[in-house]
Parts: C-alpha cells; sequence; structure tokens
C-alpha cells in the first residue's frame, strides 16, 4: 500500500446517530479518494485486537463495548500526505480539545465515543487497511 493513504473508521456511535454521509462528505470534500469502503461490525475479539496497544489502560473495556455493539464503516482513504492531513480533519481525540470545523467537534459527544479513528502513522494505516480490507479489496 502506498504511503499516500490513511484508513479510517466511522465508529458506531456515527452510524447510530445518522452521521455516516455527513461525515463521509466531509471526507470527499477534503479531497481524500475513497479507495475501499464497507459496512461491518467488529466482534470483541477484533476489537481487542485492534486496540492491543490499549489492553492495559482503564478504558479499554468500555472502548472494546462501544467499538463492537453497533455497525461501523471502515474505509482506505487516498491523498498527499494522506495520515497527518486526516488527522487534521478529525481533530483531537477528545472532541473538546477538537478545533472548530474537525469532524470529532462536529460530530463526537466525548472522548470515549468520539466519531471516527484516523491512523496514526503510515505503519498503523498499512497494518490498520490489513486488519479490514484483504489485499483484493484496497483497489
Ligand atoms: P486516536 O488516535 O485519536 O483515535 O486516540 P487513541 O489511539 O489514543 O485512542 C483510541 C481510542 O481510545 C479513542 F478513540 C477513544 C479511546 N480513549 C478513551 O476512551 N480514553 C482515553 O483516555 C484515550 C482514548
Amino acid at each position: 500500500m502506498a504511503t499516500n493513504r490513511t484508513f479510517t473508521m466511522l465508529k458506531p456511535d456515527s452510524l447510530e446517530k445518522g452521521y455516516t454521509g455527513a461525515i463521509l462528505e466531509k471526507i470527499n470534500s477534503a479531497g481524500f479518494r475513497i479507495v475501499a469502503m464497507k459496512m461491518t461490525q467488529m466482534t470483541t475479539a477484533d476489537a481487542k485486537d485492534f486496540y492491543a496497544v490499549h489492553k492495559e489502560r482503564p478504558f479499554f473495556g468500555e472502548l472494546v463495548e462501544y467499538m463492537t455493539r453497533g455497525p461501523i464503516v471502515a474505509a482506505i482513504l487516498e491523498k498527499e500526505n494522506a495520515v497527518e492531513d486526516f488527522r487534521a480533519l478529525i481533530g483531537a481525540t477528545n472532541p473538546d480539545d477538537a478545533a472548530e470545523g474537525t469532524i470529532r467537534k462536529l460530530y463526537a459527544a466525548s472522548m470515549g465515543e468520539n466519531a471516527v479513528h484516523g491512523s496514526d502513522s503510515d505503519e498503523n494505516a498499512q497494518i490498520e487497511s490489513n486488519f479490514h480490507f484483504s489485499g483484493r479489496e484496497q483497489f
């Protein structure tokens, strides 16, 4: 996978609240091309694996519950400087700290339910894309 790609998930709260279309519109308007996309639901094992880096943290159980309680939209996005530019578009992890106009400022309820995921490095973008999509699906 090229390093001008990143990986995102629209998390269960975004789908529950009907924000899917609005968030995808923000992503497209910001110049990202959708390379692959699917609606899916993570199992408990999936969520524990995806967020393994946080397994010792006190919020881990709630994070796994939240990420598995309903469907998500997973997508691979392409744009020059994709990882950094997408992190800027979504805003800080805690929506209270997120800049005006960012996706988390507009659509996230709290740090624990923060609407979207964005990879934090090219390496993790690759790992996370491979987690959700087979090579054949990554056009
Ligand atoms: P981010 O890279 O912005 O998605 O944030 P992290 O990888 O640090 O955290 C992953 C998810 O864990 C967040 F989206 C929400 C959750 N989290 C908490 O609930 N509490 C925290 O203190 C930190 C993260």
